[in-house]
This record gives structure tokens, sequence and C-alpha cells, in this order.
């Protein structure tokens, strides 16, 4: 079959952010938007690379088509092998978990996460390389330095492979198989839960769970082991089947967003634990009976009770958590007598800190939380990683975190986002703020003075790459904490992230409300950096 040489030019703007391309689908759908990065991928690649691949998505608007896009492409481009979802269907982790158990040499996600769906929704790609997570900064950067100089990409005229039939076909000389989206994933969580009490736990008539699945693409993997393997009633797993438009929902796992699971919760039925996920399965959300769990704090509790899990017998080696995120989880590793890291926003940064072998765990205020089971963050295991905690210490979920706090203290935490900001008024704000940082210290917000201010920079210890300019942080003299930063995943304007968090250590103040408890701080963040008078907004638009 012979390949086709198709003529193109650059297009403005396909600079990966946080986590990979996100877009309009109306813009992936001009034509050869979606060509031109697929092939900047494959120009990006060593020599030789991108021969064994792992394609899935997270089914949303535009999926399929996608997928039949890049089958004929890798074709083109020398790919021999490639390992498809059924139904064009793989969560991010096993996407993860796929590369890493078949040596695969990479991998292509379509998902734009958390993000709407449908035509009018979002669309989006990133590549995953050989340990089974995001590309590094150098890997996006040459992808990026690539599709600036596309004069062509390559394809071939092949026929749509079916992808609601498992099994094999050729592609010129690619063996392209279909496969079962769920079963090798569900394999690796049992090999690191003690699925025997999770089943009892499950089965047990008092404790009945809810997990959203919010249309996206966790359903069949939290149907296949919450309710076939582990025999939870059925219908625990709610909005299971994976829509195109997410069922007009927002596939992001947050009070605001999972809906129905937080009125589940609050009405008659006495749901013992709650938990939902995102587009495209990665992120989690979990609840305790009337009790919200602050990821920050999910992080820290997980780290403290690791250790009682079967896969994780041999503790914790570090733990890592982006520079967003509370300090909760400084103070269990610190008691552990472990190392914690600090990177920026992406989960791109763990990757090098799990394959050197100095982590185990890792999190982010944004839902995210992961061990070096694969190189993705998981939301299906953070679940399961809660429900095996709760069998092994007999507790509920809500006594498990207070027993913490009284133990390491809480971190009141809780992220402002601005969204749809204009975006040259959002990066003013930003330019001002850093250009004042050198005189805020010594400088008093109502109650708080500011110890230190900087703009991050990370430096990787493991390849000593250098990450500048990855969120501005003020600290204040009483430990509080501000973080300002623009989000790397939107796609329309700017959008503003304003992270507050504040440790409290008096075993009398741990139960106070948590907006009313960073309220000076609310006010602080707007005096020092003109929130309302940059983006004309007096409320943020979401608050987690
Ligand atoms: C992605 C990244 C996360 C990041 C989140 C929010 O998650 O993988 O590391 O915390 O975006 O990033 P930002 O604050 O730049 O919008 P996901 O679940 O959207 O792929």
């Amino acid at each position: 079959m012979p390949t086709n040489r198709v003529s193109t030019r650059p297009f403005e703007g396909q600079k990966p952010g946080t986590s990979g391309l996100r877009k309009k689908v109306s813009e992936f759908q001009q034509p050869g938007y979606l060509e031109n990065f697929v092939q900047a991928i494959f120009n990006a690649l060593p020599p030789g690379g991108g021969r064994a691949l792992v394609v899935g998505g997270d089914g949303r608007y535009y999926n399929r088509e996608a997928i039949q896009t890049i089958i004929r492409m890798a074709a083109a481009n020398g790919c021999q092998r490639m390992w498809i979802g059924r139904g064009g269907l793989l969560s991010t982790p096993a996407v993860s978990c796929l590369i890493r158990k078949f040596g695969a040499e990479g991998g292509i996600v379509l998902s734009a996460s958390h993000n709407p769906g449908g035509p009018e929704g979002d669309f989006g790609i990133k590549f995953n390389g050989t340990n089974g997570g995001p590309a590094t900064e150098a890997v996006t950067a040459a992808i990026y330095q690539a599709s600036l100089q596309l004069d062509h990409y390559l394809t071939c005229d092949s026929e749509d492979v079916s992808l609601d039939r498992l099994g094999d076909s050729m592609v010129e000389d690619m063996v392209v198989s279909v496969i079962d989206p769920v079963a090798d994933y569900a394999e690796l969580m049992e090999s690191l839960f003690d699925f025997p009490a999770l089943s009892q736990l499950l089965q047990h008539k008092r404790f009945r769970i809810c997990f959203d699945a919010m249309h996206a693409v966790t359903g069949p993997y939290a149907k296949a082991i919450l309710e076939e393997r582990l025999g939870a009633p059925e219908g625990t797993v709610i909005n299971a089947e994976p829509l195109p438009d997410f069922g007009g929902g927002h596939p992001d796992p947050n009070l605001v967003h999972a809906a129905e699971l937080v009125a589940r919760m609050n009405g008659d039925e006495p749901f013992a634990f709650g938990a939902a996920s995102d587009g495209d399965g990665d992120r989690n959300m979990v609840l305790g009976t009337g009790f919200y769990i602050n990821p920050c704090d999910s992080l820290a509790v997980l780290t403290a009770n690791l250790h009682l899990l079967p896969g994780y017998r041999d503790g914790v080696a570090g733990v890592a958590r982006s520079m967003p995120t509370s300090r909760a989880v400084d103070r269990v590793a610190k008691a552990k007598g472990i190392p914690c890291y600090e990177t920026p926003t992406g989960w791109k940064f763990f990757g090098n800190l799990m394959d050197d072998g100095r982590i185990t765990l890792c999190g982010e205020e944004s839902f995210g939380t992961g061990s070096s089971h694969v190189r993705e963050k998981d939301g299906l295991w953070a679940v399961l990683c809660w429900l095996n905690i709760i069998a092994s210490r007999q507790q509920p979920a809500r006594a498990i975190v207070r027993s913490h706090w009284q133990r390491f203290g809480r971190d009141y935490f809780s992220r402002h986002d601005y969204e749809e900001v204009d975006a040259v008024a959002a990066n003013q704000l930003m330019d001002q703020l850093r250009g004042s940082l050198t005189s805020l210290p010594g400088q008093r917000f109502g109650e708080h003075v500011v110890a230190s201010a900087d703009d991050f920079s990370y430096t990787d210890p493991v390849d000593g790459s250098v990450s500048e300019g990855q969120g501005l942080r003020v600290l204040f003299e009483d430990d509080a904490r501000i973080v300002f930063r623009l989000s790397g995943t939107g796609t329309a304007g700017a959008t503003l992230r304003v992270y507050y968090d504040r440790p409290q250590r008096d075993p009398a103040r741990l139960e106070l409300d948590t907006q009313r408890t960073l309220a000076s701080l609310f006010a602080a963040a707007d005096e020092m950096a003109g929130i309302s008078r940059h983006t004309g907004r007096s409320t943020p638009d979401v608050i987690t």
C-alpha cells in the first residue's frame, strides 16, 4: 500500500500545555490540524522510535475519527505494532499500564481530561513515553518545534479498522490489535490490593458505596472491578456508560460537577463512601458520609497508611506533591523519615522521580493521586486505596481523616479559579505581581505578614533539567501561603488559579469551615495582586 505524502503548513498554537494539546473540537476538525500534531510527534521521536504504540481515548466526541487518522499515519510513519482499546476506549492510567506491560515505545492518549466534550466541547491529544508517563518537558518542546517546521505529513489509504471487534488486523506492515480495555488494568489492581477483604467490605449490607463515572471512561473499569469482580451491588456505579458528550455534563470530579453523587450522598440512602472520576479516569474525588476529603488531605492520609496495602508492604520510598498542593503530606513524610519532593504542576514532573526509585506515591490538589504502579495519576486506584484502608483499619473514611488531623494537624486548603479571563489582563496581573515579589517580604496584608515570595523554579534532581516560571508563591510569617498561577489546560482565554493553604495544629480548631478560615487570605490575595481590578470579577467561578 503506498504511503501518501500530504503537503501541509504549520498551524499556530500547537504548543502542548500542562498535559498535551487541548483545543476546541472545531479547531481539531480543521483539515490537517490533528494530522500535523501527530506528524510532529513522529518527527520528534528519535530515529526508529514509535514502532510500537498504545492508542486510546476517553470516548469523547471525535475520539473514533482521530484514532482512524492516527492508525493510518502511524502505519505510514513506520509503526509496526499498535494496541487499541475496544471502542477506542482506554483510560489514561490504563494506557500507562499497557505501555509498561507490553514494553511499547509509547502511547497516544486522546482526551481533554475533565473538560466538557461534544461537538462544541474540547478535544485533546498527548504523547506518553516508554515509561508510560506523560512526555517530559524536553519531549513536548521537541514536538512543538517539529510542529513549527512541518511541510508535509505521511498517511496511507487503508480502510478503517473495526474498533469494536477484538482481534488483530494489518494496516500496511503494522499489526493492529484491538484489545479489552479493562482486563490488564484490572489484573494490575488485583496485584496491589487485598481483593478478598475488599469483596467482604463491598458485600457488607451496611457498607454501601456510590461511584459516579460521570458518563466518562471509568464506567467500564469501575463496573468490572467494583461490581463484577468485588461483588458490590449492581447500581453501585452510576452514569457508567461512556458517552461522546458525557451526557451533557462536565466530567470533573468535584463538589460542583459531580452533583448527582453529592445529592445521593446527602440523600436518604446511607452511603458510607462516595467517589467520582473524570473524563479520562485519572482524577478522583472521595467522600465519606457527609464528609468531603480534600485531595491534599487524601494524599497525606494515603501516605500515612499505604503500608497497610498488600502491594506496598515494603513501604514508601518517598513522596512528591505539586507545589500548589498543601503541605499536609510533608509532615507525614517527615514523621516517616522519607523524602518529600515539591514539583511544578503537571504529572510529567513525577516520572523521573518514580523511574529513579525516589518516590512511590505522589499527588496534586487537582484531584490527582497515583503511585509507581503506573506513570499517570489513577482515579480508580485511589478509590481502591481508600476502600482497602477502610477495610484494613475497620474505620469509616471520616474517622480516618479526623484521626489523621489529630496526629499531624490539618492544612485548610482551597483553590479559587477565575475562568475565561481576558488573557492580556491575566498576564498583566501575573507580570505586575512578579515585578513586586522582591518588595513583598515584611509587608502586612490584614493579619498576615509576608515572610518570603518567589517565582517557583524546579531543578529535576534526576536529570538536572530546570523548569522556571512555575507559579508565584507567597509565604506568610504564620506559615499560611498563597500561590498564583495561570492554568495550562484551559481552551478559552486564561484561567487564573489562586491556591490558599493554612496549617492548623490546635486540636480544638480542626473542624472549622474552610472558606471562613481562609477568608483573610482571600482579602490579602486581592489586595496584593488586584484580582478584581484585573479580571473584573468579584468572585471566583469555581471553588474547590
Ligand atoms: C492535568 C495535569 C495535572 C494538573 C492539571 C491542572 O491534569 O496532568 O498535573 O494538575 O492538569 O493543570 P492546570 O492547573 O495547568 O490547569 P488533567 O487531569 O487535566 O490531565
